[in-house]
Parts: structure tokens; sequence; C-alpha cells
């Protein structure tokens, strides 16, 4: 039975979510067979047979018994659709600890994908099956979407934002991917895939076998990007790693609550690391002014996301 209605689902969460789909599904489908039977029913059965007869039908003015149960019946009915449909999706919200990050930005009309340790692609996402992995999207000129609806997740990739999504590949396959937002004369050729290898093949792609691994000396990997262009763009001057400067330190910065300027907080996410380097002055950290000049023309996404990788490191 799972596996016929599965529909092709490729992972633990994507059969969640068709699992919560069929409930809906079938929740509507009785009501909807009981009402409109009911409404042919009674129409048929109290149509009026003689014109001539006095046909008019009681007026019912009120049944307490009657509103109560049918108040309470759908709202409980609709309360369980809720819980159920969120706890499926918190959890597709929030990746377990310990997956993979890829990051992956959209521009017109292709993804380019670059994993941590520096490797770039275009438009094919190797990953290792059965494993958690997390997409870090961001978007280059419009908007675009990111869509794998073998995992049923999409997210949309946003210019000046960063956004997240993860996966777990059950199985070894190539899962599509497509961009759902239209975003120009080449969206519709805007498509790439997921490749889920066995853990054995992983490990071979990624040590760079002749699955189109890097040549000679090997790409940089993104932390190392970010260290070296932390120290040559300037960030050291007000930032130390450990230790407050004109700037705060960047040690355990990642995925701590920074108190902010006005008293809110806010989770160091990649996202907020991304904001705080291109627009420094959208959150003021508590305790320092709002001295550090923007970097959103003078370094690249992969700039940035060198950063990122870096600042996360530094635990
Ligand atoms: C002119 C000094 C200056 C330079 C240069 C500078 N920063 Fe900053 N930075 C600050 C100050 C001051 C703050 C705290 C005020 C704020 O939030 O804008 C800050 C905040 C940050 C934060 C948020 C820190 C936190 O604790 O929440 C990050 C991340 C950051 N900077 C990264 C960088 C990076 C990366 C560079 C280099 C590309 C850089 N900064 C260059 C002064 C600077
Ligand atoms: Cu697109």
């Amino acid at each position: 039975m799972g596996e016929i209605l599965s529909f092709g689902a490729a992972s633990g969460q994507a059969a969640r979510v068709d699992t919560v789909f069929l409930m809906i599904l079938v929740i509507g489908g009785f009501f909807f067979v009981l009402t409109q039977g009911l409404l042919i029913y009674f129409a048929v059965k109290y149509r009026r047979r003689r014109p001539d007869r006095d046909n008019e039908t009681p007026q019912i003015t009120g049944d307490y018994l009657l509103e109560f149960f049918w108040i309470l019946i759908p709202s409980i009915v609709v309360v369980a659709i809720f819980y159920y449909g969120w706890l499926v999706y918190a959890d597709l919200r929030i990746p377990p600890a310990g997956a993979t990050d890829v990051y992956v930005n959209a521009r017109q009309w292709m993804y380019e994908v670059r994993y941590t340790d520096g490797r770039t692609a275009i438009n094919e996402i190797h990953v290792p099956a059965g494993k958690p992995v997390r997409f870090i999207l961001s978007a280059s000129d419009v908007l675009h979407g990111f869509y794998l609806p073998d995992f049923r997740v999409k997210m949309d990739m946003i210019p000046g934002r960063t956004t997240t999504l993860w996966v777990q590949p059950d199985r070894p396959g190539r899962y599509p991917i497509y961009c759902t937002v239209f975003c120009g004369a080449g969206h519709s050729n805007m498509t790439a895939n997921l490749i889920a290898l066995p853990p054995a093949e992983f490990a071979q792609w990624e040590a760079g076998g002749e699955r189109g691994g890097p040549e000679g000396k090997g790409p940089e990997a993104l932390a190392a990007r970010g260290e070296r262009i932390m120290k040559s763009a300037g960030c050291l001057n007000c930032h130390a790693v450990e230790g407050k400067k004109i700037g705060p330190p960047f040690k355990g910065l990642f995925g701590s609550r920074v108190t902010l300027e006005d008293g809110t907080t806010v989770a160091a996410d990649e996202e907020y690391l991304r904001e705080s380097i291109t627009d420094p002055g959208a959150k003021i950290v508590k305790g320092y002014q709002n001295m550090m000049p923007t970097f959103k023309t003078t370094l690249s996404t992969e700039d940035v996301n060198g950063l990122v990788e870096y600042i996360k490191g530094l635990k």
C-alpha cells in the first residue's frame, strides 16, 4: 500500500507530505460525497409533486444540540488537519544536525552549484544517498524557484536574500529540479538534477575520480576563500576572531542569538551573516556603532558565501 500511494516519493519527508495530502483528500472527499449526496437525495425526495397542494416546508428556528455538534465536529477535523500538517511542515523546515551544506545560486538561466570544498558545477548537484543535505539558496538577477517534486519541497531563490531548504534522498537516483518562478525567455529550460549516489560512489566522486573532479591543484575550499577575503578585504581592521575591536568578534557567532541595538534578538544564521556583510546598517549589534561599510558591490556572491562559511567554522 505504501508503495502504491507514494507517487514516487524519494524521501521519508515526501511520503509524509503525501500522507497529509491523502488525509485531506479523503476527509474532503467524504464530506463532499455526504453533502452532495444528501443534496441530490433531498432535492428528489422533497421535490414539488403537485402544484395544486400547499407544499410549504416547516420553519425550524434553531436546535442547540445540532448546532453544538456541527460546530464541534468540523472544528475537531480542521484542527486535526492543521496539527498534522504543522508537524510535517516543521520537519520540512528544520534540518537535522549534521546536514551537508551546498550553496546554489540561480541566474538567468542556470543553477550555479558550489560545494563547501570549493568544487563548482552547473545544473548538477551530487550528494550521498541516505544523508541529509541542506541547500543555501541565492539569486543574482531575478526571482527564481528551486523545486524538487520527488521530495515535495520548493523554495524561492531571491536576489539579496539567503533562503534554505533540506532533503534526504532515501535511495540513489537522479531527481529533477525545476525553476518555478517565471524568470524570462529561458525559464522553461531552467532545470537541474540532484544526483544521489550510493555512499561508496559518492566517496569516489568526492575524491575526484573520473566523475569530473578538479584538475591539478584543486579548487579552493569555500572557508579557505573566506579566510583569504577576510584578510584582504580589511575586515580584520575592525574585527578580530576573538575579542571586541571596533566590531564584534566572529568566534561562536554562527548559531548564537545576537542582541541588537533596539533590544530585539536575531538568530545568527546564514541569512543574518550575509545581510551583516552586504547591508550592515540593517541590523546594528548592541553596544556597537553603525560604522561598517557595505560590501554589497565589492564582494561577489561566492566571496560572501566564503566569508559565511569561514565564520560558520569559527566555533
Ligand atoms: C570599519 C570597520 C568595519 C569593517 C571594515 C568591517 N566591519 Fe563588520 N562590523 C563592524 C561593526 C562596528 C559592526 C557592529 C555594528 C553592526 O552591526 O553593523 C560589524 C558587524 C559585523 C557582523 C555582525 C556581527 C555580529 O556579532 O552580529 C558581521 C558578520 C561582520 N561585521 C562581518 C564583516 C566582514 C566579513 C567584513 C569584511 C568583508 C567586515 N565585517 C568589515 C565594523 C566593520
Ligand atoms: Cu529561473
